[in-house]
């Protein structure tokens, strides 16, 4: 009777045993899936860290949002909770004004610090190009070498709603000087919020890279109107996809930059091994645009010329109001030397440079500005030049 009752009792404490062990091994396996391997930063799981991470983390701020897969990734500065700060921290990482985000980075890996957020495990989606997105460039076709400021439009190409944008660039840095880079003249709403200085999802950064004469170009938008709670998609774009301008880069072209005929590449693609490569974030997702175009200019020697020789023929006469009145309201062909054609010298070709003329020649106006032999321009437009009597036939 007391065997069996002993057998009893060990059985019971096999079973209460295996109960305890079972609810242990749950625990554990819970355990595990919160402390599922992470990129912090890496919100969106793709095994990158940029700007489509920083509109993912955006995403969770939202009112009604659902919670992130892995809210410890999107914990970009480790402090324990997910806010807009982690998105702050995160942009200025991508565009090379902050540190690196803490541990786990760049490699996957386990929080150093557990706190309360979880991270389940989930699958990184591809980032293959997609030809549904591109970049390029509204461009002048040619300027003049030493010219200041001239402005460079990104134009983004988009098959869907976008909530932000990167470009990364490589600069030929020998011929371009990238000044600023804003969003002047670009679609993106001239709200308060969204001047650069007071937004704080627009950043850009010129990086050295390890060639001298070549600098990195980064910079990138998530859209937000009033606060980083309210953020604007930008409407899609559809059809052959020319694209909007998004981005305004403000670049002087160097005095020593090599003159034409033919284009000279000044930007162009940086490898997606850099940070803020062509991207485009739908839906806290990465596409990485397919279409990337570079950039050439032709680049123009200033070169000497005779003012108000509009038509090259080394003198100045009624042929020459009689030339750019051809030009501009006949259909004629455009001169070799808009800056001869200058003749009042405001760094415009109009109607008022044919009556400028006649009335020197005619009427005893006031005298042509110089150059009146062959010279260069005192004052640096952006009237082109490529060919004059004045360097030869
Ligand atoms: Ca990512
Ligand atoms: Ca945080
Ligand atoms: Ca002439
Ligand atoms: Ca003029």
């Amino acid at each position: 009777m007391r065997t069996v009752r002993i057998v009893r009792i060990v059985r019971i404490v096999r079973i209460v045993r295996r109960i305890a062990l079972a609810g242990l091994l749950a625990l554990a396996l819970r355990g595990a899936a919160q402390a599922a391997e992470f990129i912090r930063g890496d919100a969106n799981g793709d095994g990158r860290v940029t700007l489509s991470d920083v509109a993912h983390i955006a995403d969770q701020l939202l009112p009604g949002a659902l919670p992130a897969a892995c809210a410890s990734a999107a914990d970009g500065d480790d402090d324990g909770a997910v806010g807009v700060g982690d998105a702050i921290a995160v942009m200025l990482w991508c565009f090379n004004h902050g540190p690196p985000p803490p541990q786990p980075f760049p490699d996957p890996g386990s929080d150093p610090s557990p706190d309360l957020l979880a991270c389940e495990p989930f699958t990184a989606p591809g980032r293959d190009p997609d030809p549904a997105y591109g970049v390029s460039w509204t461009h002048p076709a040619a300027v003049q070498r030493g010219q200041p400021a001239v402005e460079l439009f990104v134009r983004a190409r988009t098959a869907a709603a976008i909530e932000g944008f990167s470009i990364a660039y490589l600069v030929e840095d020998a011929s371009l000087e990238v000044a600023s880079v804003d969003l002047e003249g670009t679609i993106v709403p001239p709200s308060p919020a969204a001047r650069p200085g007071t937004w704080s999802f627009f950043q850009w950064d010129l990086a050295p890279t390890l060639i001298p004469e070549v600098r990195l170009l980064v910079a990138g938008v998530v859209f937000v109107t009033e606060s980083p709670l309210e953020r604007m998609a930008f409407a899609a774009t559809e059809g052959p996809l020319d694209g909007e301008p998004l981005l305004r880069v403000v670049a002087n072209v160097r005095p020593e930059a090599p003159a034409g005929p033919e284009p000279w590449k000044v930007l162009w693609p940086a490898p997606e091994s850099f940070p803020g490569a062509n991207e485009y974030a739908v839906g806290g997702k990465a596409r990485v645009a397919g279409v990337v175009d570079d950039l050439g200019i032709v680049i123009v020697d200033p070169g000497e010329f005779l003012r108000a020789d509009s038509n090259q023929d080394e003198r100045v006469d009624v042929s020459d109001p009689i030339a750019i009145f051809a030009y501009l309201f006949l259909g004629g062909p455009e001169p070799d030397c808009l800056s001869a054609c200058d003749m009042n010298d405001d760094s415009r070709v109009d109607i008022s440079d044919g009556v400028f003329g006649l009335n020197y020649l005619f009427l005893g106006g006031p005298s042509i500005p110089e150059p009146t032999s062959c010279g260069l321009d005192p004052t640096l437009d952006g009237l082109l030049c490529p060919r004059s009597r004045c360097r030869g036939p």
